[in-house]
């Protein structure tokens, strides 16, 4: 396989200032011809030979200078073409089949509309093109087509000129004046309906915003709205970035290989991410689509006036959108419920893939297929990097290095480095050996002991970057030891105070920090707010942490002493290191946590929540070398069950008390409907006779999706006539609604009913079924692969699952297909005797005959 390394980074040879594109619009034909202005890079190497990506692509006629040429030749994909002069005008035209086009990459059609995505390398499905992101080009776009099946026709920037063609067609001319990379590019034309209002800008511009959708979804646009203005207000007072266009469109797609599209002015989104009313969406639908617009909209900076260089770079724009994306929620809602729940996704997809066969660090060296480098490393851990960066400088010395970077490189595609250097300038911040977490893959592991004597506190510390070998691919065996900014506090255990937080930033391998002044051992609050995104082995008494669960005025710290408090009492249950007496004193002290939790009056509801949810199977089964999936879950399960009947009482004086709530969106009543389903859940779990009739009652007197979806979970995976009954309600409630229908196939899925496997075989039979839609291709086979139970069967059988499906999607959709490899591919990190299915399973799809280079690349690296 062709191995793309960073460290081959060479300029373009040409560059191309200046395209015009037009488009005869058709389902099945659509007609593209291609003017390119290319002139010679003065930084170059000086080549006469042009070459232009593509991708399953032919050249119908190539023009150079207005003159036919037929001296072109393609090596592979790509056209090459011999230019003498210094400057040329380029035409291409060809002819594409969007119906046809199952990879959603390029120009593809989507329930009778037709969009592009081209990010990362889908601008070369389209027409022939440097399709490298540091060519940049203002674009000119003419688009003809039926007036009746495309009465909207939308492109980049601002519409310039619209007309009537002859037989009913119409066409439109689009001009974005911002030179920008073609994965930027991107059409849409169809019968769409927006959602239109204003937004002026802090200098006074008015911009028009409009989110369009299919005719009947409009009344589910309010939300995706107000968001966006949000988005645009605080991006304008956190980082100070004002938008750049009169014009604003979003539109929803429902065949859509990720979340959305940050094109410039006309962001396409995956209908997931945009449609959302009370009875359809659920509060956690709410929060990702307001994150999704914000994302989306705030890439316009960083992204998009400063793009990449080349893919190695993603994260510039990645890392650094997902945390101004977090920083926004964050702002509109509780802080501290985000920074738990953004904790909890780094835990659960960044860690094991930092500790797995396709570990990489934030900026990767190598690759074979970009798409599979769009990854919770270069999004998640990327905005923790940079979240470092910013608690090491605070917040104003941070933004003075963001405005640094955005006036010092507007306009440019600049690389990671620039970015640290222009925080480095701005901030005044010295980063020399930061700079590794940018280059070394793997989880820093920082173990802590204490010591105290006298009035001191010495806590020794290590950090240790574990080996990642990356199997199959070069690895890096030896790691040095990076920065790691720590805040912490420490409470006096007797008057329950401490006197201020500090931050040290262990940047050894060892090392001691010394805090005097404590005639009491304090106890040790690290870490808070998740300074730094490490595991920390930290031994203390379990009193310490039913102390700080219930204390810590961090609710972050607090939150991590609950999961503390439980993942070392599970890893002990699943290691059989307890005794009966043992396990029952753990349990207490969990429970005696829990109802410090409870009863606190001090908290809200949406963290209170927070505080209730037990650790993941994931997460639990990346603290073994080696796990055994089915102890982690029968285990976890017990300890449920045991709190679930230990605090009946207390599950269901909670679950009166916040059923009693009435719906509205504001933070308290989202937290009621957060702990109405856990409470439900608990009682599932050690009352299941109780909790079926109370899920019977919240599914039907529900008026929103929040608590009716909680209460078909708990019912779907318990056993009985009520499940099929509830199951054939929602179903036929909400026939026809893509996005709901989509959550019935994950809830089952994803349950913890017996026959899983199954269930999961008769979906994929059922009418509503199909291939050719990643949501639900993901509804029914992601809610599957995350569940532990079913997908980590003693038989094997979820692991076959998982393997048809992936050789079935490939030839349709790679992208999507090469996704379900890595949960195969942890092989290494399971028990033998499933590692053997698993790697099995694995060999089984390497031997297919022709497979995608997307799914080829995960394959062989799991395989190593
Ligand atoms: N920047 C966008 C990435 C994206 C993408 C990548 C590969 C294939 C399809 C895709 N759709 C969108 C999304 C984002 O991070 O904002
Ligand atoms: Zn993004």
């Amino acid at each position: 396989p062709l191995i793309i390394r960073r460290q081959d980074y060479l300029p373009p040879a040409w560059l191309v200032p200046e395209i015009a594109l037009d488009f005869a619009l058709g389902l099945d034909a659509t007609h593209v011809t291609a003017k390119l202005n290319v002139r010679r890079n003065p930084d170059g190497n000086g080549a006469s030979v042009l070459r232009l990506n593509g991708d399953q692509l032919a050249p119908v006629a190539v023009r150079i200078d207005g003159q036919a040429v037929n001296d072109w030749r393609l090596d592979g994909p790509d056209l090459l073409l011999d230019l003498p002069g210094e400057a040329h005008q380029v035409t291409i035209e060809t002819q594409l089949n969007p119906a046809a086009n199952s990879q959603l990459m390029g120009l593809y059609a989507s329930h009778g509309m037709l969009c592009t995505q081209c990010e990362a390398e889908g601008f070369r499905r389209i027409t022939f093109f440097p399709d490298r992101p540091d060519v940049l080009s203002t674009y000119r776009v003419r688009m003809s087509g039926d007036k009746a099946a495309f009465p909207i026709l939308l492109s980049n920037g601002n519409c310039e000129a619209t007309g009537e063609g002859p037989d009913g067609t119409h066409w439109a001319e689009w001009y974005d004046p911002w030179p920008k990379p073609c994965y930027l590019f991107a059409l849409v034309a169809g019968d769409l309906v927006a959602n239109h209002d204003s937004f002026t800008t802090r200098s006074g511009r008015e911009v028009a915003l409009n989110i369009w959708v299919r005719k009947g979804d409009e009344g589910r646009t309010q939300h995706a709205m107000d968001s966006l203005k949000h988005s645009f207000r605080w991006d304008e007072e956190a980082f100070g970035r004002e938008y750049d266009l009169d014009l604003f469109n979003v539109v929803a797609v429902s065949d859509f290989n990720m979340g959305a599209m940050e094109n410039k002015g006309l962001n396409v989104f995956n209908t997931r991410y945009v449609l959302a009313d009370p009875d359809t969406a659920t509060d956690g639908d709410y929060d990702a689509i307001e994150g999704v617009i914000g994302h989306e909209y705030f890439h316009n900076w960083s992204g998009n006036r400063v793009t990449c260089r080349d893919w190695f770079q993603l994260s510039l724009k990645e890392g650094f959108t997902v945390l101004r994306d977090q920083m926004f929620s964050a702002d509109m809602g509780s802080p501290a419920v985000k920074r738990i729940e953004d904790v909890r996704v780094l835990r659960a997809a960044q860690f094991p893939e930092d500790s797995g066969p396709l570990a990489h660090p934030i900026r990767p060296d190598s690759y074979q297929e970009i798409s599979n480098f769009y990854t919770a490393t270069v999004y998640n851990k990327g905005a923790e990097v940079i979240r470092m960066m910013r608690t090491m400088a605070g917040p104003e010395r941070f933004r003075a290095g963001t405005d640094l970077y955005f006036d010092r490189h507007d306009g440019e595609a600049a690389t990671c480095e620039d970015f640290v250097k222009a925080i480095e300038d701005g901030a005044k911040l010295d980063l020399t050996q930061f700079r590794r977490w940018y280059s070394q893959a793997g989880t820093p592991q920082v173990s802590i002991v204490a010591d105290h004597r006298d009035d001191t506190l010495v806590l020794n510390m290590t950090q240790v970057v574990p080996a990642t070998l990356n199997h199959g691919g070069e690895g890096q065996p030896e790691k040095q030891p990076v920065p790691i900014p720590l805040k912490l506090a420490l409470f006096d255990r007797e008057t329950g105070t401490h006197r201020g937080e500090q931050l040290i930033v262990l940047d050894q391998a060892e090392q001691r920090f010394v805090f005097e002044g404590h005639s009491r051992p304090p106890i040790v609050s690290i870490n808070r707010g998740f300074s730094a995104p490490v595991a920390i082995e930290f031994e203390r008494p379990a009193k310490d942490l039913v102390f700080l669960a219930a204390k810590d005025d961090d609710a972050f710290a607090r939150y991590e002493a609950m999961q503390s408090l439980v993942v070392r009492h599970l890893i002990a249950v699943v290691g059989g290191n307890l005794d009966e007496r043992a396990r029952n004193a753990e349990r207490g002290a969990i429970a005696e946590a829990f109802g410090a939790v409870l009863f606190d009056p001090t908290l809200d509801d949406l963290m209170r929540g927070e505080l209730l949810i037990l650790p993941a199977e994931g997460y639990l089964a990346e603290q073994f070398l080696v796990a055994d999936p089915a102890a982690i879950h029968a285990e976890r399960e017990a300890l449920k069950a045991w709190l679930g009947d230990a605090m009946k009482d207390d599950w269901q004086d909670l679950h009166d008390r916040v059923s009693a709530a009435p719906y509205s969106r504001d933070a308290a009543a989202r937290g009621a409907r957060k702990l109405k389903t856990q409470a439900l859940a608990y009682l599932a779990a050690g009352a299941p006779a109780e909790a079926k009739t109370r899920a019977i009652v919240q599914y039907r007197k529900a008026d929103n999706m929040t608590d009716r979806q909680g209460a078909l979970m708990v019912l779907a995976g318990l056993d009985g006539a009520e499940r099929e009954e509830a199951l054939a309600d929602f179903h036929a409630r909400y026939a026809g609604n893509a996005l709901v229908i989509d959550k019935w196939f994950s809830l089952q899925a994803g349950s913890l009913h017996p026959k899983v496997l199954e269930h999961v075989r008769q979906l994929a039979e059922h009418p509503d079924f199909t291939m050719n839609n990643p949501n639900r291709v993901r509804a029914l086979y992601m809610a599957f692969a995350v569940n532990a139970k079913g997908f980590h069967a003693a038989s094997g059988e979820g692991y076959k699952i998982i393997g048809d499906l992936i050789r079935r999607l490939d030839p349709i959709n790679p992208q999507t297909a090469a996704r379900f490899v890595p949960s195969l591919g942890r092989w290494r990190r399971i028990e033998p005797k499933r590692a053997a299915q698993m790697r099995a399973e694995l060999e089984r799809i390497a031997a297919e005959p022709s497979l995608s280079r997307d799914v080829l690349e995960q394959v062989t690296k799991s395989l190593g």
